[in-house]
Formats: structure tokens, sequence, C-alpha cells
């Protein structure tokens, strides 16, 4: 943990240094805004370091502590424990974590973590890849997407971060989208709110790793959803709450024609990622309707 040494106006500076259009910034921007400065926050190596700082420095006002990629979750644990132990059940503790830290690296300690039913706030930007070594693909990967560790694009779906965790019964987990920041708000609130583990799920556009122009971060994560790419929907007292279906899925194109890592797709695989694409929302869909 380090003295917070800058002042502004919030509890996130202007003039950091995350890529023009880095949905990941909105993110911490607004989760930040919700929690206010009672919180502590658990960053572990990926892009968000750039908030818990390098040495002496950070882009956070809040106490930070940043941890190894397989730890965040009991890093936050062993803080909450020793608040707790102060008498101290008031400061929230949130890790903010990427895919590759959360989906991959860090999943076993978020899963002890949610076994012993630790009071901390998990939050995975899914930015679907491990950005900040060079794009290597995660097993959040979308299906066909290109990283330099799959440069033909990735062979399998990805990764179910939502029912593992809904698997361990987790008091509350939900998904979100930074196009709709109100529903994301609001559910950071509820995730602060609850007695016990709860956890975030989220869809994070990024310009450089998905090579898009970096204006295009909202309408991409839009597209997300309205492409059945992204589900949004929440889980609490063992049942699930779909907070948006579109009626009608707009094309896949919609979504890919203008991100880089589905470039090198010939017209018979963007037909056949369409494809998997509406069978895999229609299934989880239904998966969802029979835990609501
Ligand atoms: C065990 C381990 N393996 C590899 C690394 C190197 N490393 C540092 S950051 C990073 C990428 C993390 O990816 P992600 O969690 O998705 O965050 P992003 O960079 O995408 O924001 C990697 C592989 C590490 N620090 N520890
Ligand atoms: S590589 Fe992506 S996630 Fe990382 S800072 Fe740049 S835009 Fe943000
Ligand atoms: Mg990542």
């Amino acid at each position: 943990m380090h003295d917070i040494k800058h002042i502004s106006k919030g509890l996130v500076p202007h003039g950091v240094s995350a890529c023009a259009g880095c949905g990941m910034e909105l993110i911490i921007r607004n989760v930040m805004d919700v929690l206010g400065e009672d919180t502590i926050i658990v960053i572990p190596p990926g892009c968000s370091a750039l908030f818990s700082g390098y040495g002496e420095e950070t882009a956070l006002k809040i106490p930070g502590f940043q941890g190894n990629l397989e730890n965040t979750a009991a890093c936050a644990a062993g803080i909450r424990a020793a608040l707790n132990a102060k008498g101290n059940t008031h400061t929230t503790v949130v890790g903010f974590a990427g895919d590759g830290a959360t989906v991959d690296i860090g999943l076993q300690s978020l899963s002890g973590a949610i076994e012993r039913r630790d009071k901390i706030l998990y939050i995975c930007y899914d930015n679907e890849a491990y950005m900040n070594t060079g794009i290597q693909g995660s097993s959040s990967t979308p299906f066909m997407a290109s990283t330099t560790t799959t440069p033909t694009g990735k062979r399998t779906g990805r990764k179910d971060l939502m029912q593992i965790v809904i698997a361990h019964d987790i008091p509350y987990a939900a998904t979100a989208s930074i196009h709709n920041l109100t529903d994301l708000r609001r559910k950071v609130q509820k995730a602060k709110e609850t007695d016990g583990p709860s956890l975030l799920h989220i869809h994070t556009p990024c310009p450089t790793g998905w090579r898009y122009d970096p204006s295009k971060t909202i309408e991409l994560a839009k597209a997300a959803v309205q492409t059945g790419c992204w589900v949004l929907y929440e889980y609490e007292n063992e049942k699930v709450t779909i907070n948006s279906k579109p009626k009608e899925l707009k094309p896949l194109e919609d979504y890919i024609k203008i991100q880089g890592r589905f470039k090198g797709l010939s017209a018979e695989q963007r037909q056949e990622l369409q494809e998997y694409t509406k069978t895999s929302y229609e299934k989880y869909i239904k998966k969802l309707e029979s835990m609501a």
C-alpha cells in the first residue's frame, strides 16, 4: 500500500495513460464514482495496473495494492480479513482484474474466495485477450477472433465466467456493458451492498487489441448486445434475471465488420460465425430462462 499523492476532482484524475477510447478506463471511472473513497482496490498485472500505479505513483486517490495475476481475489480476501479484525466492516474491498487474470490465471483464488463467502467485490473487465503483453488469446477470446497466439482465428468458444461463479452459488453476480452505464452503475451499487462475495463481468471494447477506430467503443459495446455476442443478466437469490433481450438479433456483421481481429475471415467463415453466434445465443437464453 502507498500514500496517495495525487489530487484532482473525483477519484480518477484526467490524463491517465490508457489508449484513446479504452473501455476499461470508462469502467474504472464509473466504478470508482459509485464506490466512493472508502474503498481499497486490488489490481493484478494487466492494462488496469496503470491505476494501481508504478512505484510511488498511482492514478487513483484511494489505497491500492498490486498483487499477481494468480491472486487478486486472495489478496482482496486478505485485506478484508485484516479490516474485519480491526472492526472495520464499512470499507469496500474491490478486485479489478482482466479476463486473463480472472478466467485463466486467477480462477482458483476467485473460486476459493467465493467458497469461503469472503465479502469482496470482484470486477472482471473483459477485453477478451491478454492485451497488456501483446494481445495473446485468453479463454475469454471469442470464437474465430484473431490474436497473436490465434493468428488465423481462435478455434474454440469462450469460457463462461458467469456460469462458473453461479455454480458456486455466489450471492450476487451480473454482466454489464459500457453502452448502458445506468445499468452498470446500478449493478456496482448492488454488488457493493451484497453481504458476501459479488462479481461483475463487464464487456470491455479495446481499440488496440480489437483493432478498430477508438471513436467506436460505445457503438461496439452496444452492437455486441444487439447481435447476441454479449448477454446482460444478473444472478441473485439463486435466480437469473435477463436485463435485455433484443426482439430480433442484428446481423453479426454490424459488430465484426469494423474490427481488425475478424478481418482475415473468409465469407464462409463469417457465415459460420454468424450461425454459431445465433445458435449459441438462443441456447444460452433458454438456459438462463430455465434459471429464472
Ligand atoms: C503468472 C503470470 N504469467 C504472465 C504474466 C505476464 N503478464 C502480465 S500482464 C499480462 C496480461 C494480463 O491480461 P488480462 O488479465 O486479460 O489483462 P489486460 O492486459 O488484457 O488488461 C500478462 C500475461 C504475469 N505477470 N504472471
Ligand atoms: S490495450 Fe486495450 S484495454 Fe489496454 S489500455 Fe489500450 S485500449 Fe485499454
Ligand atoms: Mg484482457
